[in-house]
Order: C-alpha cells, then structure tokens, then sequence
C-alpha cells in the first residue's frame, strides 16, 4: 500500500499574497525631517496620518523609535515602512497605505537617534511615549526614582563625564563613559536628552519637542521631564535646552484598538496584500497645537489638525469627557464582565457612571466654542461603534498616571465650589475594586498597588489614593466619599440594576 504523500507544512497558499511593499504602492519617501519617539499603533493612525495628508508631506519624513522592543520596527521596515491603516466606521471598514514613515528604528540604537536629533535638517520631535514614562511623581514633579530613571540619570552624569574628562573634547553620545562601560538610557526621555546633547554640540540650532501623550499641558510636562533628566548632564544642557527646545502642548484624539489577527487577514483579503502591521482607527480624529516650531513643522492644519493659543480648555475637554469616561466604563465595565468599551457603554448602570461624571466635568469646560453637548453626544456615538473592538484591559493599564489627570482635576474643582465629586469619586472606587479584583495589571507602581489593595476598608481607599495623588488621600472626607463608593459595581449591585433596567 502506497504512503500518503507527506503534507508540505506550511501548506502553500493556491493563491499567495504579495507583500506589501513600494512596488506595490509606489509612495515617495520624504527626507527624515520628523523625529518620533514611541512607535505604537497611535502615531500611525495619527500624527502619521496628519503628515501624510498635509499639503507638504513630500519634504516631511518620519524616522520612527520603538519603545522596549525592537520587533515593530523590524515588521515595518521589512515592508518598506508602509502599512494600511484601516479606517474602521459603524457602516464599513477603508484601506489606505501610509508611507509617511521612511525610517523605522529600534529604540535602543540611541546613536541613530543622537544622529538624527543632531541634523539640522530633523526640526521636529513627536512623543508618545505614554502617560507613565514622563516620570511624574503623584504630586506632578518630577520623579527621580521613578522606574528606570535613576538609572538613566546615572548613565547620562557618566556619559557627561566622559565627554569632558579624557581629553577634554566632547565625543559623540552613545559612545563609552568614562569608566570605560557604554551606558546608554533606557526611558524615552533619557534617550531624548542624550539625543539633544548631541544636536546642542552639532550646533544644528532649535528644535521642537511635540508630547501627543494624554497629560493636561503636556508641553510642560516634557519640559520638566527632559529638563529633570538633563539636570544629570549638566548645567550647560539644561540652559541649551531651556533657549533653543520650544515644548508644544497639544491635545490628542483618535480611537485605535490595538491590531488582531482578524483585522490582518481582513487586509490581505481586501487589499490582496500582506501587511504584518496593519493599524485599525475610527473615522474619527482630531489635533489641537500649541506652541512654537523654531525649525518649522508640515502644514498639519491643512490636513484638519488646529492650531490655537490657549490649549486648555480643548485638553481639558477630551482628557476629561473622553479619556474619564473610558476610565470609568475600563473599571466598571471589567468588574461587570464586559470586555469592550462598546459593551460597557450598553449596560445602564457604567452609562450612568459616565453621565454623572460628564455633568460634574462639564461644570468647569465652560470656555466659549467648546459645545459641550455636541461632544458628548459625538462621544456616545464613537463608543457605541461596535465594529472598533476597543478592549477595556488595553484602557486600564497605568492607573495611577491617568486617574491623576482624569478623575482628580474634576474632583477638586467640584469640591472648590462646594459639590461632593462623587462622579469622579466613582471613577476611583471602581479602580480601586478593580485593583483588588484582578490578579494582573500593567502600572508603573504595581508592587505598590498590589501592596496597597492587601490593606482593608479605608486603609486601602487612602494607600491606593496616595498612589494617585496626596492631596486627596490626606482629604478624609473624600477617602470615606470613595470608600462609601467602593462596591458600586459589584455583582449585587449587578443584579439590582438588571431589575431595575428590565
Ligand atoms: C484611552 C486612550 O487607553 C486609554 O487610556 O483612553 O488611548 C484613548 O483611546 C485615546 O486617547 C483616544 O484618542
């Protein structure tokens, strides 16, 4: 009896796909004039997006840095740095290829970036790094034990010693200290600092640091972190830094689930290219800036994005009716079992979690144009998107950093003018259940969480508080408003509200 033949593994597809590639999509690549640090599925959907739509992108390219890992820089240049963002609406899904990324590096080849920063070409640095990585401590200063930052401010005095000890000639950053060991940054804004020694000795002149992570003025927020980070180096960075660096705030926005397998598969049927790093977003998007680009910038306002003078009551809008609320439904929705924010959204009583909070936000985003009514009722809509997977695991991640700028602003400004808060109190007791609920959560202060949520009654509510903010944990009526909170979203309330709503 004759053997089957033996199975080909893997089995060749009858029709294979082609990579994508520019012989597919024949873009031009622009000149490296944009420095970004933090390549995620966000800038792709996003201020890759702006670049490429703006009027002059044919002189404007992004050379994109990985954060911790190498791999999403090594998928993106095997196809030419090009991807499909896929722009996902209630009705149907759109593909377009974005090539204004031309260069994709590993984050920790901190010599490219030192060359790169250093050109005088290169006039702009973009950021989106995360909340957590700008290194604040609760009370907003900068932290100098925050997770890896002691170590990059050793690195960096090492390497500023270096530089003047041997020979008295500066040599290049992201060569060897002085004791002889190469040490180079690991945070993100350790490697910018190193980079910007290195443009302050080519120099290549000012420059523009552009945060696009979800923080209230987060221009200044960089400045802190950067000038904290550089303080390490010497005097000499910090005053460079402080004239030629413009810090530009701006406020961010674009729904953008994290990448599956399915929406790969999706691309490749519908495309009938292979794209390893395809990026899914809303239609949705949105840009607010402010501030100065001494070396000049694309026209992003051509593409959509607005340039304004006054950045707050825009940031303020979205990071509190926007990012508050995927807080609240993150928490409550998890502790409820839900898994997405367009699930969390559909059950009563998150909605109303969310509600109650936006009339508390909405009291204090009383500038002239903000529309309040409109927004919120453009945000029921984008949340409700069934179609944008959005995981609620994804949203909860680094609590502590985001309740900060989400849930406290709102709480202290409702309690100035007499009010409880208790919307916003609400977001922190449902963290706070969470915390103790789940057995995994990805924060900057984990082990101090993890500490904090073994404690019982208000001893948990104030320690998990600290983590957040001082201010409020030293406030004992709102550590017994939380802790009376606390409980909201368990199963009990669970099935009374399923009573209630049937
Ligand atoms: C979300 C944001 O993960 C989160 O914390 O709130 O990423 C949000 O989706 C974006 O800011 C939308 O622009």
């Amino acid at each position: 009896m004759n053997a089957a033949p033996p199975v080909p593994d893997p089995v060749p597809a009858l029709n294979p796909v082609p990579a994508l590639d520019r012989s597919l999509k024949p873009l031009p690549k622009a000149p490296v004039r944009i420095v970004h640090l933090g390549l995620g599925a966000f800038h792709r959907s996003h201020q890759a997006w702006y670049t490429q739509h703006a009027p002059d992108a044919a002189e404007w390219g992004i050379a994109a840095f990985t954060g911790r890992r190498p791999d999403a820089a090594e998928a993106l240049t095997a196809q030419d740095c090009l991807y499909t963002l896929v722009e996902r609406s209630a009705g149907g899904d759109s593909f377009e290829v974005i090539g204004s990324i031309v260069e994709a590096v590993d984050g920790a080849d901190v010599a490219r970036l030192c060359q790169l920063v250093a050109a005088p070409e290169t006039a702009v640095v973009t950021l989106t790094i995360t909340e957590a990585a700008y290194g604040l401590a609760a009370d907003g200063t900068f932290d100098a034990d925050a997770p890896g930052v002691a170590d990059d401010l050793r690195a960096l005095s090492a390497a500023a010693a270096g530089e003047t000890s041997t020979s008295g000639e500066p040599s290049a950053p992201g060569g060897t200290a002085a004791s002889g060991e190469a040490r180079v940054p690991g945070t993100p804004l350790g490697r910018l600092v190193w980079a910007l020694a290195a443009r302050k000795d080519s120099g290549a002149g000012p420059i523009a640091v552009v945060s696009c992570d979800n923080l209230s003025a987060n221009g200044d927020v960089a400045r802190r972190g950067v000038l904290g980070m550089a303080a390490a180096w010497g005097q000499d960075l910090v005053e460079w830094i402080a004239a030629n660096v413009s810090f530009v705030s701006t406020s961010v926005d674009r729904i953008t689930p994290r990448t599956t397998d399915a929406d790969m598969a999706e691309v490749a049927e519908q495309c009938g290219y292979r794209d390893s790093s395809p990026v899914v977003a809303e239609p949705f998007r949105n840009w607010v800036l402010s501030g100065d680009f001494p070396a000049g910038r694309p026209r992003w306002e051509d593409a959509g994005a607005v340039v304004v003078d006054e950045i707050e009551p825009y940031e303020n809008r979205k990071l509190w009716l926007l990012n508050g609320s995927h807080s609240i439904l993150a928490y409550a929705g998890q502790l409820r079992g839900h898994a997405t924010v367009a699930e969390a959204l559909a059950d009563p009583l998150c909605r109303k979690a969310v509600e109650d909070f936006w009339d508390e936000a909405a009291n204090h985003l009383r500038a002239e144009g903000l529309d309040i009514p409109g927004y919120r009722q453009a945000l029921l809509e984008r949340f409700g998107n069934a179609r944008i997977a959005h995981r609620l695991a994804q949203i909860a991640a680094d609590a502590t950093t985001k309740l900060r700028m989400r849930a406290v602003p709102v709480l202290a400004a409702e309690r100035a003018e007499g009010r409880s808060g208790s919307g916003a109190a609400l977001m922190l007791a449902a963290w706070i259940d969470y915390v103790a609920a789940a057995g995994e959560f990805q924060d900057p202060l984990a082990g101090e969480i993890r500490a904090s949520a073994a404690l019982e009654g208000t001893e948990r509510v104030q320690a998990l508080l600290r983590l957040v903010n001082a201010g409020i944990a030293e406030d004992t009526d709102i550590v017994s408003l939380v802790h009376r909170l606390c409980g909201s979203f368990s199963a009990t309330t669970a099935a009374s509200a399923a009573h209630t709503h049937t």
